[in-house]
């Protein structure tokens, strides 16, 4: 009987072990074979290191698990990236060009590429960003995933690589503290709040970006990756939305559940980071093409948030 064996990449991320569990639920748990270069702290389900710089290793890696889809999630995110620039085009540009010609020389079935918000820049349209638009970004991050975004539709079209993508908004969730994103203020937030801490902000009160709960992002990836080949017409990669809100709304949602919650707003490099990308997303592609619905929106995020937060933190 044809079983799919999966390989995550970059698995230990934010994403990554939520991704994994949900693929282990919809597959089982020996199917998927979580990888990354720091070890894992949350399961004893299969697991291997894997340096994605190490194209032998991968090769390997693939074969020795007769692996059939690849979600390629290893990267650096937009603020740490910012401090090697090199090594994280390396990461995220060289180490993809060679886990898709892999993938194309192995036969692999379906391939996940991870885009960002962080594709657009100054040029383009700030409110209800359309799918196709200008992208010019500023940070090595966004030039990374906008040229993978072009790697993955040249493996489509040229050899048939099965390549499905998404451009994530900033993701929200309790399993983990995110690390080296621009977004990552809106996670340790609640983290701020339920231990009856003052938070202080690195973004501006009214710094609005589109973001999603983590819930939706692992939904719409498993969607998307379910669907057939050809309801797929976008292969660089999807517009997903949910939400968009500012720290100081958020802040002011969270105030519903702690009203002596304190903020303080204390801007820094990561503060022109947020204002190159844009505001809101139009995704009506994904909407249309896979009929992606997102659950989850500012007062119903929070709620959960807490509530899960709550249980793991006190
Ligand atoms: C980041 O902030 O770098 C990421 C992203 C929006 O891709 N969360």
């Amino acid at each position: 009987m044809y079983q799919e064996k999966i390989l995550i990449t970059g698995a230990n991320g934010q994403l990554g072990r939520v991704l994994a569990a949900g693929l282990r639920e919809k597959y089982g748990k020996e199917q998927v074979l979580a990888t990354d270069i720091r070890e894992p702290d949350f399961d004893n389900a299969p697991f291997e290191f894997l340096d994605i710089l190490n194209k032998k290793r991968v090769t390997e890696i693939i074969k020795d698990h007769g692996i059939t889809q690849i979600y390629h999630l290893a990267a650096i995110l937009s603020a740490s990236g910012e401090w090697d620039p090199k090594k994280t085009w390396n990461v995220n540009l060289n180490a993809l060009l060679n886990i898709l010609t892999i993938a194309d020389e192995m036969d692999i079935k379906r391939f996940f590429f991870p885009s960002t918000i962080a594709v657009f820049g100054k040029t383009t349209p700030r409110v209800n960003t359309p799918q196709d638009c200008p992208l010019l970004p500023e940070t090595v991050y966004g030039m990374s995933k906008t040229t993978g975004e072009f790697w993955c539709n040249y493996f489509n079209q040229r050899y048939k690589l099965d390549v499905r993508s998404v451009r994530y908004p900033g993701i929200i969730g309790h399993q983990s503290l995110p690390e080296g994103g621009t977004t990552d203020y809106a996670v340790e937030i609640f983290h701020a709040a339920i231990k009856g801490e003052k938070y202080e902000c690195f973004l501006g009160p009214d710094t609005r970006l589109p973001m999603m709960y983590i819930e939706d992002a692992i939904r719409a990836t498993i969607e998307l990756m379910d669907g057939p080949s050809e309801n797929i017409s976008v292969r660089t990669s999807y517009n997903l939305a949910a939400m968009s809100f500012s720290p100081r709304e958020i802040y002011e949602e969270i105030k519903q559940h702690y009203p002596d919650f304190q903020i303080d707003y204390k801007p820094d490099f990561r503060q022109q980071i947020a204002e190159s990308w844009t505001e809101s997303i139009d995704d009506s592609r994904a909407r249309e093409d896979w009929n992606w619905n997102h659950r989850y929106d500012l007062k119903a995020m929070v709620a959960d948030m807490i509530k899960h937060l709550r249980l793991k933190l006190n």
